[in-house]
């Protein structure tokens, strides 16, 4: 699995918990972070690059944990390899079922906003229910650069969050994998502003999505093993071991 940064270890850990008898690579593509401000160009050539060395490695199933790149890249990467390929997208299905205001608000990147298929995603999945697309600059940065607890973040989040809130939205889908990571900062802002919100995430259907596939194509591996999990950055630093070690919550032996 990869990711532009660190955003896709939230996908991780819960394909970690649930299936600790596979074996896990997870990439990130931290040189090239973030890729919500990059090319659609840039962006594919980027997934294929990694893709195309994961399944070289080995891998039998890929997950795209990163919505910019799934948004940008999936399609025209399914048609070049053979394996299972799960993409994440924003949940705005449930998120619009589930909705009693049938008003729901996505957080994405500003590649994401711009992209067709994510507004296709939307006009199939709405439900009647009214969608509102937030797109969030600066949030990435602000996780890739550990900064999910400083002053400026906050600001950030409470310029993103408060027209929705206003809008009187009951659901507000998390549509970047980094933003998990944001979850207590993000609860708690909705909290002093008084509003009845659920946050919507993506990282148990991807990981159902993915028992799924491995079931299907029969390539689970023995329940009876222990799976190793490898960790590596295309930006491998100090820094870097200790913000995934940070987000993983246990100590991990970063690889460039
Ligand atoms: N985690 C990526 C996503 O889900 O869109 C962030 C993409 C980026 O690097 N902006």
């Amino acid at each position: 699995m990869f990711d532009s940064g660190v955003g896709g270890l939230s996908i991780a850990k819960c394909i970690s918990e649930q299936l600790p008898h596979e074996n896990l690579v997870y990439v990130a593509d931290t040189l090239h972070a973030p890729y919500g401000d990059k090319s659609i160009e840039l962006i594919i050539e980027r997934v294929n690059t990694i893709a195309h060395h994961l399944v070289k490695q080995g891998a039998k199933v890929l997950v795209i944990a990163c919505n910019t790149a799934t948004v940008n890249a999936v399609t025209q990467l399914r048609e070049q390899l053979s394996i299972p390929i799960i993409g994440v997208e924003p949940a705005i299905k449930p998120a619009a079922l589930q909705s009693e205001s049938k008003k729901v608000a996505v957080l994405v990147t500003q590649a994401t906003s711009e992209n067709s298929q994510f507004k296709s995603l939307i006009a199939k999945h709405q439900n009647g229910a009214e969608v509102f697309i937030q797109p969030c600059p600066g949030l990435v940065e602000k996780v890739e650069q550990g900064l999910i607890d400083n002053h400026c973040c906050e600001q950030l989040l409470r310029s993103y969050l408060s027209p929705l809130i206003a809008k009187k939205v009951d659901r507000i889908v998390l549509g970047c994998t980094h933003y998990p990571f944001l979850l207590q900062q993000i609860e708690r802002i909705i909290k002093e502003e008084n509003a009845s919100i659920t946050l919507v995430e993506t990282a148990l259907p991807v990981t159902l999505q993915l028992i799924n596939q491995l079931e299907k194509h029969n390539i689970s591996a023995s329940k009876s093993r222990q799976g190793t999990r490898l960790f590596y950055s295309s930006q491998q630093s100090e820094y870097q071991q200790q913000l995934f070690s940070k987000l993983w919550q246990s100590p991990v032996a970063l690889k460039a």
